[in-house]
Order: structure tokens, then C-alpha cells, then sequence
């Protein structure tokens, strides 16, 4: 195969072909333009990748129950991963692929932020199309149409595609993730999912902004999976709480005013759910050190680990971030954390309920362009009932012409602090 040669999408996919595909799109995040990917994955393939994503993740249903083979060895966790394509290549260095010996659970946000979401995310869903039941992909709070707009996805896919198969590509990517579950159920007692727990779909409409109470997992298992757009009401209220809900550390059950979407729940209320559910462990994600700086009471994710809710004998909730060095770029008058990342490894020796972090580094990262206008939300504090709005940011050429030509960083280098510059 030369090196120019398009990646063909055809079934089964096998893990060399994924090697092959990250391994070339790895290269040309090195000096290679942008718009280069499209001549490793054209548009053509990049719409049948995505059509038998969708395939594949129609058939499961909204809370994904997955029990463990005889044979699998572990299963590895992954929280939120924004793009940071070198840093979930390394995970999959340190932890290892998925095979017949080892399951993964990616807990969503898997773009948006970082540069090459598009990337991670062909990476991710052609493990799914490889293993379908190897490999569980639930949706985060960006998986979805608001949050690509506003991020940078939806940018990103236009630089390259280009404008016109942008456009065409985008919903085919929409559509993915309307399909993808929002929780999974590992073995009965351990479950994943991406902010938190949800409100009772019994509700009224003023009982759920007054006096909410918390659902079951029948509920979920009977929810929908929100369409491309989860508002967070009527029909998509499960969908928005899962995807956008915080632990707090005082008992109770309420609005999230932050983020002005899902629900804020104390450690009484997770007790009463793990317990009432017969869980033993709730991993989600969500959170990175920049949500967790402006909630110093609440636990250090720097380690991109940590327990929220500590209900004993009866179980715990944790969160997981796995986009190390996070968020990549970062507006010249904020603070970088420097966070460390983590994966979490369950094995059947603890009945899959004892969740072993591992934190890692990122790594050096290429010069990159920044899809998204920084001044658009510090930690996606707001939703979608907020004024904040997709704009036209920075100033990116995405015609359709001779586009290697056009871009170049110090277009936008005058308001950004570009990665590598941190590095
Ligand atoms: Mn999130």
C-alpha cells in the first residue's frame, strides 16, 4: 500500500487495519496539514465508518448491560478525552488494546476542545465496528449538537473536509451519537456513565424543578438516548441529566445552576440509588481540573481519579478524566492545571467493583489550530438554555480551494497560547 492510498472501510475491520489507520493519522498530525486527513480517510469512507457506527450502536439499548466472558481478563475505563488523539494512544500503550482478554468502557466526550477529535474519534468508533461487544462507547455532554457547535468539532470537520463534505459529514456524526448508550451496567454492580444520576421521569414539570427526585435504572433502561440535541426536558430529561449532572458534597437533590442543565446530587442520594439498585460502584466523568478549580470543596482530579462519594459498606461514585494537560489550549490570562490522567482497570478477582486508577502523562504535543473561540466557557459550565452560541471563530480558512496554503498558526497566535508552547 503507498502511502497515499485512502483507508477503505471494509468489514470486518480488523485490528490491523486500526493500527494502520492511527498510525497514519498519527503522522500527520506532524507537519502535516489538517486537511491531509481527508486523503487518509476521504469523505466517502469517513460516511461508511460512520454508517456502520450507527449500525452497530442502534442495537444497544439506552442503558447498555454488559457481562464479562469467560476469559476477559480486565476492563478498562476511560473518562472524558477531548481530542487529546496522543494521549488516548498512549493510554492504549500502557493499557493495552482491546482483544479477547480486555473490554473497554469510553464514558464519553470524546470531542470538542482539543485538535483532533476527528481523528479520536474515527479511532474509537472503528474499535466499535471491529468489537462491538468489546468495546462500549456511552455519549457525553458532547456528543451532541450544541456542544460541537460551541467546542469546536463541527469547526474542526469542515477544516478537514472542507467546507461541503464538513456540512455533509457533520450530521452523519450527530447521528452516531444519537445512537449512543448513556449508561452501561458492568456485571450488574458497576455502573458507568458520563455526569451522573437523574431525575424520575414520573415528575411534573414543577416537581422536577422543585422537588425532584431521583429515577431508577428502569427508568434509563426505558428512556430515550436524546436525539442529537438533548435539551434536558420532556422526553430528553433523563438524557440531559446523565450527560450534565455533578456530585455535590451536601445531602440533597437539585438544579444544576452551574451548568443550567441536569442535577447536582449529594452523597445521601447516590447511597440511596447504589443501594436501592444493588450497585457497588458508579464511575463518571465530566468533570476536569478546570470545573474542579472553580469547586475547590469538592475532591482533586489532578491525578485524574477520584472518589466523590464514599457511602461505606455500600459502595462508592468516583470521578474519571482522561485528557491529561487539559484543556489543550488555554486563553493567555488563565491558569493551566497540569493535570495527570487516568484510566481505570476492573477485574473479575473484585467482582469488577474495585476500580484500580492508573495515571499517566500527556505527551508533547504538535503545533495544532485551535477550532473553537476561547472565550466561549471557561468548563462548559453553561448548557444549552445559556446565551452562549456558536460563533465564527478565529480566523480559519476553510474554503474549498488550495487550503494547505492558507492557514497558518500566526493567523491566530496572537490571542492564543499555543500548546506547544506549554510543552
Ligand atoms: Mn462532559
Amino acid at each position: 500500500m503507498t502511502p497515499t492510498s485512502i483507508m477503505e472501510v471494509r468489514l470486518p475491520i480488523t485490528p490491523e487495519w486500526i493500527d494502520e489507520l492511527t498510525t497514519r493519522m498519527e503522522e500527520n498530525t506532524h507537519g502535516g496539514k489538517p486537511r491531509m486527513l481527508s486523503r487518509i480517510v476521504d469523505a466517502r469512507e469517513a460516511e461508511r465508518l460512520m454508517t456502520c457506527a450507527t449500525r452497530v450502536l442502534k442495537r444497544e439499548k439506552t442503558l447498555t448491560r454488559l457481562t464479562m466472558e469467560e476469559g476477559v481478563e480486565e476492563c478498562i475505563v476511560v473518562g472524558d478525552t477531548h481530542g487529546q488523539y496522543h494521549d488516548v494512544l498512549k493510554l492504549f500503550e500502557i493499557a493495552g488494546k482491546p482483544d479477547e482478554t480486555r473490554t473497554y468502557v469510553f464514558n464519553g466526550d470524546f470531542v470538542d476542545r482539543g485538535a483532533w477529535g476527528v481523528e479520536l474519534f474515527f479511532t474509537l468508533i472503528a474499535h466499535k465496528v471491529s468489537s462491538p461487544d468489546r468495546v462500549i462507547l456511552l455519549r457525553g455532554n458532547h456528543e451532541t449538537e450544541f456542544c460541537t457547535e460551541c467546542y469546536g468539532f463541527e469547526r474542526e470537520l469542515k477544516v478537514k473536509y472542507g467546507n461541503t463534505m464538513g456540512r455533509k459529514l457533520y450530521p452523519l456524526f450527530l447521528e452516531v451519537c444519537s445512537h449512543m448508550p448513556l449508561a452501561c451496567l458492568l456485571n450488574e454492580r458497576t455502573l458507568v456513565l458520563h455526569g451522573g444520576l437523574f431525575r424520575s421521569p414520573s415528575l411534573s414539570k414543577r416537581e422536577a424543578r422543585e422537588n425532584p427526585k431521583l429515577g431508577t435504572l428502569h427508568d434509563l433502561e426505558k428512556a430515550s438516548k436524546g436525539g442529537a440535541d438533548p435539551m434536558g426536558e420532556g422526553r430528553s430529561m433523563i438524557a440531559g441529566d446523565v450527560l450534565w449532572s455533578d456530585p455535590i458534597l451536601e445531602d440533597g437533590l437539585r438544579q444544576n445552576v452551574n451548568r443550567g442543565i441536569g442535577i447536582q446530587f449529594g452523597p445521601a442520594q447516590t447511597r440511596e440509588f447504589m443501594e436501592r439498585e444493588n450497585l457497588k460502584l458508579i464511575i463518571r466523568s465530566h468533570e476536569g481540573p478546570d470545573a474542579r478549580h472553580d469547586r475547590p470543596e469538592m475532591p482533586s482530579i489532578m491525578e485524574g481519579f477520584c472518589v466523590d462519594h464514599d457511602c461505606g459498606e455500600v459502595g462508592k461514585l468516583c470521578t474519571l478524566f482522561s485528557a491529561p494537560n487539559y484543556p489543550q489550549f488555554i486563553d493567555v490570562d488563565d491558569e493551566r492545571h497540569n493535570n495527570r490522567a487516568a484510566f481505570v482497570t476492573l477485574r473479575p478477582e473484585t467482582s469488577w467493583c474495585a476500580p484500580e486508577p492508573t495515571s499517566f502523562d500527556f505527551v508533547p504535543r504538535p503545533p495544532s489550530q485551535c477550532y473553537y473561540d476561547l472565550d466561549c466557557g471557561g468548563s462548559d459550565c453553561e448548557g444549552p438554555e445559556s446565551d452562549i452560541r456558536p460563533h465564527e471563530p478565529l480566523h480559519i480558512d476553510v474554503g474549498e480551494g488550495d487550503e494547505r496554503e492558507r492557514w497558518t498558526e500566526d493567523e491566530m497566535s496572537h490571542r492564543l497560547k499555543l500548546n506547544h508552547d506549554a510543552t
